[in-house]
């Protein structure tokens, strides 16, 4: 059954493969799946074409045959439950690697979210600098708590699981702005993630559609 998913045209962040499409495309890869991808405008986005896909009118979206699914999470979900390769056989360890998926969008993203929100969409308004520390300092509680957790280990629970593609793809949203950086050892776990084939195809594959055009 042909597999197609939605990206942006031409993503805002020229390449770096922080929209929401190269998650989905990293689990896809991870198992092993043929794809491929419908490219929309904003504006293309909003139509009722696509409004049918996606109730809130974004990317990414997922259709297989009579399945269409919205949600970068609950697509990642889907592959995870349906293809080996992204979640353990034991219902337990599943379970768990569920979890973290889960902590990764529910936990983990917010107060990430919340800091490009701070610095661009409400960057012009007066309260913003003095919300800047607060909502940075909500990360880095965050972020001391899971490198907490994380310990010593490679990844989150075990073996690498879809938990770890969402929690990588939601840390490596805090890049550009030099807080990864601060925190070493999870800073190497994103690295560990990035390291993976499957996500450097994934990362090829948005940039061949976002990376700057060849001069
Ligand atoms: N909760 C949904 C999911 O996980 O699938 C959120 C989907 C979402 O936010 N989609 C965004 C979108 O379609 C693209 S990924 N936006 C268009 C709109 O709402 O009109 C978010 C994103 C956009 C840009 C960057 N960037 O430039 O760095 C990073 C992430």
């Amino acid at each position: 059954m042909t597999i197609t998913i939605t990206a942006f045209n031409r993503s805002p962040d020229g390449g770096k493969g922080l929209a929401r499409d190269t998650r989905v495309r990293w689990a896809l890869e991870e198992t092993g799946l043929v794809y491929q991808t419908r490219l929309l405008s904003f504006e293309a986005m909003k139509e009722p074409a696509h409004l049918a896909l996606h109730p809130f009118g974004q990317i990414p979206t997922y259709e297989e045959g009579d399945l269409v699914l919205f949600e970068s999470g609950a697509i990642i979900l889907h592959l995870a439950q349906h293809h080996p390769g992204l979640l353990p056989v034991d219902a337990n360890a599943r379970a768990r690697g569920t979890a973290w998926m889960f902590a990764a969008l529910n936990t983990v993203e917010p107060p990430i979210l919340d800091l490009t929100c701070v610095k661009i969409i409400e960057g012009d308004k007066p309260w913003a600098q003095d919300r800047l520390p607060l909502v940075v300092a909500r990360i880095r509680h965050r972020l001391d708590q899971l490198t907490m957790r994380l310990g010593d280990a490679e990844w989150l629970d075990g073996a690498f699981s879809a938990g770890d593609l969402t929690m990588v793809s939601v840390l490596l949203r805090l890049r550009p702005s030099g807080i990864l950086a601060q925190f070493p050892a999870l800073d190497a776990y994103v690295s560990r993630g990035e390291a993976r084939p499957a996500y450097q195809r994934a990362f090829a594959a948005q940039w061949a559609i976002n990376g700057p055009p060849s001069p």
